[in-house]
């Protein structure tokens, strides 16, 4: 899963980045210019997985991942232009969610008190402005091509998605609040519109006030699905021990680490869900969409193991804790065979039986 951090100059993009990651980039309190993102991988922590590697003892053990690209500061909407067609920008289309840093303490250079409500929507119309350029462009192509003579069913589902799209998107509205059906929405895919993607606000309060911002929060809630971080605060706990850092969480009534906070939340708002692979090569956990069916499971894995699915030998990680080993699995007759529409379940242990 790749999540694209993005949000206005100085908003704590990067700050939040190294607390997110443990990574040390350069902190500025001007704005950096910095035009290359910065990328940090991190490990999704599963204590299944790691019991799940103490009973298998296999020679490799790979936790499911999260990439973080850390994108240059947006200047807000002053020149009206693409924002998000700039340079640095590019991989922004990579992202499968992204998330809003936005500034909850005061400008540490200009003193300015933050104005979170404003800075979200600047950022979200240049988003919209984006995505408007993108459509109106490939929608003139399109009606060119029909006055060309082409009336290719497909062309004409792409220009009625188009005006639903770009209707919307003057209407100030961002394209995931739109409903289109499932082959309208096929049809623009390509396009990987800014605002259809899953997005996320990070709220980057102060430490003086963090967890008092219910108000402001209830309001973003409105619209968005919103996590409060102390940014400052949270990078500086990486370079504390274990210990000392869990004091100061406590202080602050910080339940768990950034990276842990923001992986439990993405898999919520995507709806993400685990599975896991055993072996005496490898455990390793697998991310998919909830109601993925096997064969998607089985795609995650490779390619050939969708083409070719036979069958899914299926057993449940509660099941084998509970049992102890595969062998009472087994003997309980918790161990079943799947086909191709089973619904993968969170915490599955899956071996797909495959010919290709
Ligand atoms: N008080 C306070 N200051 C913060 C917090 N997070 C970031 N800052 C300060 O804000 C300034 C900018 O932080 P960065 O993390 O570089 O912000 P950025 O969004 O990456 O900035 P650009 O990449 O230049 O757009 C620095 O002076 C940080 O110390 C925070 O949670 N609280
Ligand atoms: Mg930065």
């Amino acid at each position: 899963m790749k999540i694209g951090l993005i949000g206005l100059q100085n908003s704590g993009k990067t700050t939040i980045f190294n607390a997110l990651t443990g990574m040390d980039v350069e902190i500025t309190s001007y704005s950096s210019q910095k035009i290359e993102p910065n990328h940090g991988i991190v490990q999704v922590e599963d204590k299944r997985v790691e019991k799940l590697s103490n009973m298998y003892n296999p020679k490799k053990t790979i936790y499911a991942t999260i990439e973080y690209i850390d994108f240059v500061g947006l200047t807000g909407n002053k020149e009206n232009n693409d924002a998000f067609g700039g340079t640095g920008m590019g991989l922004v289309k990579t992202a499968d969610a992204l998330a809003l840093v936005v500034r909850n303490f005061a400008d540490s250079t200009s003193g300015d008190s933050p104005d979170t409500l404003v800075d979200v929507d600047s950022i979200e119309s240049d988003m919209i402005i984006s995505d408007l350029i993108i459509a109106e462009k490939r929608l003139e192509k399109v009606e060119l091509s029909k006055k060309r003579g082409i009336k290719e069913t497909s062309l004409l589902l792409e220009e009625k998605a188009l005006q639903k799209v770009i209707a919307h998107l003057e209407n100030s509205k961002p394209i995931r609040t739109l409903d289109l059906a499932s082959d309208e929405e096929k049809s623009i895919r390509g396009f990987q519109f800014i605002t259809q993607k899953p997005l996320m606000v990070i709220l980057n309060s102060d430490e003086d006030n963090f967890g008092n911002n219910d108000s402001l929060i209830h309001e973003l809630e409105k619209t968005y699905k919103v996590i409060e971080f102390a940014g400052s605060f949270e990078m500086e706990l990486n370079k504390l021990d274990e210990e000392e850092a869990a004091e100061f969480m406590l202080d602050m009534n910080i339940k768990a680490s950034a990276r842990d906070r923001l992986t439990e939340f993405s898999y919520d708002l995507l709806g993400y869900c685990s599975f896991f692979t055993v072996g005496e090569d490898e455990v390793r956990a697998w991310t998919i969409t909830q109601g993925s069916d096997a064969v998607e499971a089985a795609g995650k894995i490779h390619t050939d193991l969708a083409r070719g699915f036979i069958r899914a030998e299926c057993f449940s990680y509660n099941d084998l804790i509970q049992c102890g080993s595969e062998k009472v699995v087994r003997e309980q007759g918790l161990f079943r065979l799947e086909g191709k529409k089973y619904i993968v379940q969170d915490g599955d242990i899956l071996n797909i039986r495959f010919s290709v």
